[in-house]
């Protein structure tokens, strides 16, 4: 429905800029709709563990349609979902998560995967406790609202520090609402970053 949506959106567009091919330059309504809707429906990989307790990249950003996929290496860490309020805990009953990967050399085997629906700030985290992953910075965020000095994934990490306490999992894998988070065989497992 949303692919049909976009199809019929960006023709429109397009018959626009095909039709006004020698008017002068000037950026039209339809112009401007036309590169909104374009960048739909990408994949953002996201490597859970490279250089340390992090996540890379940690600020994300996304569009309706596109994927963020999760690839894991060693260790034993896991993405959950929060909100910015409070770090390092479950948003709710809603909350994506999935599960704990723990991996020795490589890459895991499956990658866990959400759909962005909207433009809303995503905040993520992983759950591990054993070293307290979170709140040593182990965070990030798709679609940080970048007008604001306040909700920034900085401040995040900082109250993760400060107010974090003892991280919680969600308790259903998978799960996110409408993100429609799941667990796939990862696409490349082979190849490095
Ligand atoms: C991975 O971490 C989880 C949560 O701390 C733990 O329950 C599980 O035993 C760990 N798995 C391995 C293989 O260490
Ligand atoms: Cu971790």
């Amino acid at each position: 429905m949303f692919a049909s949506k976009t199809v019929t959106i960006f023709a429109a567009a397009l018959a626009t800029l095909y039709s006004t091919v020698s008017a002068a330059p000037t950026p039209t309504k339809n112009d401007i709709t036309a590169r909104q809707v374009a960048p739909s429906g990408a994949t953002h990989s996201v490597v859970v563990g490279r250089g340390g307790l992090r996540f890379d990249p940690e600020n994300i950003v996304a569009y309706p349609g596109d994927v963020v996929e999760f690839h894991y290496l060693p260790r034993n860490h896991s993405v959950a979902q929060s909100n910015f309020a409070n770090p390092c805990q479950p948003i709710g009953p809603t909350a994506f998560f999935s599960g704990f990967v723990p991996i020795a050399e490589g890459q895991a085997p499956d990658v866990f995967q959400i759909t962005i629906e909207d433009r809303n700030p995503i905040w993520f985290y992983c759950s591990q406790t054993t070293g307290n992953h979170c709140q040593s910075g182990m965070s990030g965020v798709i679609n940080q609202n970048f007008d604001s000095n306040e909700f920034t994934l900085a401040r995040y990490k900082a109250n993760a520090a400060e107010i974090g306490g003892v991280s919680t999992s969600p308790e259903v894998v998978g799960y996110g609402g409408n993100l429609n988070a799941r667990v796939v065989p990862n696409p490349n497992p082979l190849s490095g970053f």
